[in-house]
């Protein structure tokens, strides 16, 4: 990366003033993302060479293995965020309840609460391929000082003030949004800063790419096993591939840079899907719209969804605008 390009601390400052509430604390909280996802990039790095990969022994709220990293990686994001004293509250996939940071001083005056899936993609972690962190940021609905809620944490998708996510790839990188476009940061390890480079990341409208773990075909509602039969005929304008890499960010990341469509529909053994709406699919579908792509739940735009409960699981079919409307046309067409 060359050092010309913007470093993420100096875009940061630059456009802070875009933010409404800019009182510096967004920034502040951007921040403090980054260092947490140093430190978590070195240990994910290292997993091959020390023995910190394999179960924790301990299983999550969705009674999945807790791998070493998953807790690694949410302690750091928590410790991170709690230390600073710049939000309220946070909620994770590894913790069963929402965590309240009480204040330091006495006029806790924080307004955002976080939204986090620390190390998503972890069944993939000693297989050496690549996993995310993904993350959604809400300013709290409820009084400014008193400890908060779970209303601060069950806020439609459209309410985000900031999300993102860091792929821990090939290489590592931040992609973010605060409703002002998708710009992507690569970090140069050798000195630990991140560079701008994939300002204003834009969805393709089309692209070739369909991800979804076919493996479940014939659990599928009909308009999805319909629209996959659709992506496998052999047409002149339809050279589709089938890509899938069994991490959220990675397909999305991919998908967003080379046009495609990625899919976890509900089905028999998941009939409300897998994904979960507050911490992976409501920051995914604000980063897809504002890139210029499209996120719905096969009829209805996930940002729009109402949440209920915190760890609640909604279908998700997101990325290039035509060809989720392509899904929708389908799912319209063959409603099961
Ligand atoms: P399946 C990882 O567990 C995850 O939450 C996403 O990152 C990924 O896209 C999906 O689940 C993979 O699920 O059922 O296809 O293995």
């Amino acid at each position: 990366m060359s050092f010309e390009n913007k470093t993420l601390g100096e875009f940061i400052n630059e456009n802070q003033h875009t933010f409404k509430y800019s009182t510096g604390e967004l920034s502040n909280l951007i921040n403090s993302l980054r260092l947490a996802a140093k430190v978590v990039n070195h240990e994910v790095n290292q997993a091959g060479l020390v023995d910190i990969i394999g179960a924790a022994g301990d299983t999550n709220i969705q009674g999945e293995d807790q791998q070493k990293l998953d807790v690694y990686a949410n302690d750091i994001f928590i410790k991170t965020l709690t230390n600073r004293n710049i939000v309220c509250g946070i909620a994770s996939e590894e913790e069963d309840d929402f965590v309240c940071i009480n204040s330091k001083d006495k006029n806790h005056q924080n307004k955002y609460v976080i939204l986090i899936d620390p190390l998503d993609g972890s069944s993939n972690i000693d297989v050496n391929v690549s996993v995310g962190t993904i993350f959604s940021i809400y300013r709290r609905v409820t009084p400014v000082g008193s400890p908060v809620t779970k209303e601060d944490f069950l806020q439609e998708g459209n309410k985000q003030v900031a999300a993102g996510y860091i792929i821990y790839g090939t290489s590592t990188m931040l992609v973010y949004t605060t409703g002002h476009g998708v710009n992507g940061f690569t970090l140069n390890p050798a000195i630990g800063t991140f560079y701008l480079s994939h300002p204003k990341m834009q969805y393709p409208k089309d692209g070739n790419i369909y991800s979804v773990n076919e493996g479940n075909y014939l659990e599928f509602p009909e308009g999805i096993k319909k629209y996959i039969k659709y992506c496998q005929e052999v047409t002149e304008d339809r050279p589709y591939t089938s890509r899938y890499i069994g991490s959220l960010v990675s397909d999305f990341h991919r998908n967003m840079i080379k046009g495609g469509v990625y899919l976890y529909p509900k089905s028999t053994k998941n009939p409300n899907g897998k994904l979960r709406l507050l911490y992976e699919c409501n920051p995914i579908a604000f980063l897809a719209e504002q890139a210029g792509g499209k996120a719905t739940d096969g009829f209805k735009r996930i940002m729009d969804i109402k949440p209920t409960e915190l760890h609640q699981r909604v279908p998700i079919i997101c990325g290039s605008v035509n060809m989720v409307e392509k899904v929708e046309e389908f799912m319209s067409k063959f409603p099961s």
